[in-house]
């Protein structure tokens, strides 16, 4: 009963949602939107008031735990102390900033200043980087270590993005409230003893399509706030496809300027700046992200052809395009001056793009001649080398010649394409986004009123049931780089309905990534991500309620 009023409740919510503009979708608009489930949850228990969360109460599961009695409360005169090491290699400029993060993100609702300060001390909360410490050699730079005693919280890591991914711990250990942005009473107790945490796979992705429909700044740091909660470290921007090219390239103007002009269904489109871009790409550092740019050839390139006449086979630019089909077009894979665009594009995206990666699309290039994709990748690879960057392709680059040390994502949905295989064996690193399981754009049902469904419906559990190490069959399991959740954009406008979309799924794909495979549990997780429902409510995060999920607010 309580399960089915939940239901109305969001399809109410989403019809709000498909209705509004994207005016009501930029990240400011979020907490106080109508959107926010602030109100409604406002009147449940304060969960403050209860036991502190358990320390394995937390997503992704944390490698190890040994819980022990007593609890830390952050108090009025609580200090963040932050410490590097006495060397010069940046560690005390980092765990400063890691500092006044986590101070942003207690002041609001704790209502206490919580200074950030150098001076060391054996109480408070205390962050230290320590790069060089023996004891922290098996963290890695992402892992950290997180000590509880009545005294103090001690954070340890080796890098910045280790202690960044320990304070999203930290916040998920606090109560639910503690995200909100005006004053809470707590009490703000954290649960005593240790989480040593390390992450399974290097590469924990999230896709977004910015073409088919455009997001603008605000709205990608909206969601990059969102993923970060959840230890993802690379952000892959889908740039380019028939529907809008997104990124202003200078010695093509037109690719943005005309390329980018509308959407599907025949909205006004837009595209990045060089300066937006490079906001993004701070923006993503800042949260311990790296910008994965993906410019998707040979297919996928109405908006380039439609900008430029010559880079057409017939010499003639087809009209933008606002539909949803896909595999209508192709770069002229003949033509010379197809190899002088790409290799302007690449120069200029690689220029911008301080990450290693770049991704250049290769799927469902249904118009390209099998001979002429093999041709075309051959001559492109070698361009992203050349430039200083990994490439990365959808799977069907496997297909091809791979290039040494490319990176394939795949996106089927069984695991059974052999050519896949075979790359891994041969060395080609696999991120895994199987799009009946990653695909943040599938329905959850046949009632959800965005999203596709050619992959089928994709539940919470179906998403999160599976495991990345042996899902490709016949792949060496080291050949896994990691996973990713794309999230394409036919049919989502505006934030609350990437949102909708991606929670609860995307923190089980972070899991995925992120934990040890002996945690793996769909009972036990979907407790675990059940305790995040109040975090999303307390962050205006319009989520899916999936009747899978033991929601404690129904
Ligand atoms: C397949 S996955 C696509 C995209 C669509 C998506 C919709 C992939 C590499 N290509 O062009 O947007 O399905 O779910």
């Amino acid at each position: 009963m309580r399960r089915r009023r939940a239901r109305l409740l969001c399809s109410l919510l989403l019809t709000v949602v498909a209705g509004a503009g994207t005016a009501a979708s930029s990240a400011s608009a979020s907490p106080a939107s109508p959107w926010s489930s602030r109100s409604s949850s406002a009147s449940a228990p304060d969960s403050a008031a209860a036991a502190p969360t358990p320390l394995d109460r937390v997503v992704p599961a944390p490698a190890s735990v040994r819980p022990a009695a007593g609890s830390y409360a952050i108090r009025p005169d609580t200090r963040i102390r932050v410490s590097g090491s006495d060397g010069s290699d940046g560690s005390a400029r980092s765990a400063r900033r890691v500092g006044d993060y986590l101070a942003q993100v207690l002041r609001p609702s704790t209502g206490f200043s919580l200074p950030v300060t150098t001076r060391s001390g054996d109480e408070g909360i205390r962050l230290r980087l320590t790069p060089k410490a023996a004891g922290a050699r098996t963290l890695g730079e992402e892992g950290y270590r997180l000590q509880v005693t009545g005294r103090a919280i001690t954070l340890t890591a080796r890098g910045s993005a280790g202690l960044f991914h320990g304070v999203q711990t930290l916040r998920q250990l606090l109560p639910a409230s503690v995200e909100r942005t005006t004053r809470q009473s707590g009490p703000w107790r954290v649960s005593g003893g240790t989480i040593t945490d390390v992450p399974r796979y290097a590469w924990r992705g999230a896709m977004l399509d910015v073409s088919r429909h455009f997001f603008g700044v605000d709205q990608v740091k909206r969601y990059i706030d969102q993923l970060a909660l959840y230890k993802i470290n690379k952000l892959h921007l889908h740039l380019s496809d028939d529907q809008g090219w997104r990124i202003a390239i200078d010695s093509w103007p037109k690719l943005a300027s005309h390329g980018g002009s509308t959407q599907v269904g025949g909205g006004p489109g837009g595209y990045y700046t060089k300066d937006d871009y490079r906001e993004i790409v701070r923006y993503a550092a800042s949260r311990e992200l790296t910008v994965v740019p993906e410019i998707d050839m040979p297919g996928h390139t109405n908006a380039a052809l439609a900008s430029y006449a010559e880079l057409n086979c017939d010499g003639v630019a087809p009209p933008l395009y606002t539909g949803t089909e896909v595999g209508f077009s192709s770069l002229c894979v003949p033509k010379e001056v197809t190899y002088d665009f790409v290799d302007d594009v690449i120069r200029e995206l690689a220029a911008l793009t301080p990450g290693p990666y770049l991704h250049i699309g290769g799927d469902e290039a249904h118009s390209t001649s099998h001979e002429d994709y093999v041709a075309f990748m051959d001559r492109v690879q070698p361009v992203v080398a050349k430039y200083g960057k990994t490439v990365v392709g959808w799977h069907q680059l496997t297909g091809a010649h791979p290039a040494k040390g490319a990176i394939a994502q795949y996106w089927g949905t069984d695991g059974s394409e052999k050519e896949v295989a075979d790359a891994a064996k041969a060395g080609t690193q696999l991120i895994l986004s199987p799009a009946n399981r990653a695909y943040l754009d599938m329905k959850y049902n046949a009632d959800t009123p965005l999203g596709q469904s050619w992959a089928g419906y994709v539940e919470a559990k179906q998403s999160y049931d599976w495991d990345p190490g042996t899902y490709i069959k016949d792949a060496p399991e080291s050949s896994v780089l990691g996973v990713e959740a794309p999230l394409w954009s036919e049919t989502l406008r505006t934030s609350p309905q990437i949102e909708y979309m991606a929670f609860p799924r995307l923190p089980g794909i972070a899991e995925l990534g992120w934990s040890p495979a002996s945690t793996h549990n769909w009972d036990e997780y979907k407790v675990r991500v059940a305790a995040q429902g109040p975090r999303w409510d307390a962050m205006g995060i319009a989520y899916y309620h999936s009747p899978q999920i033991p929601w404690p607010n129904g």
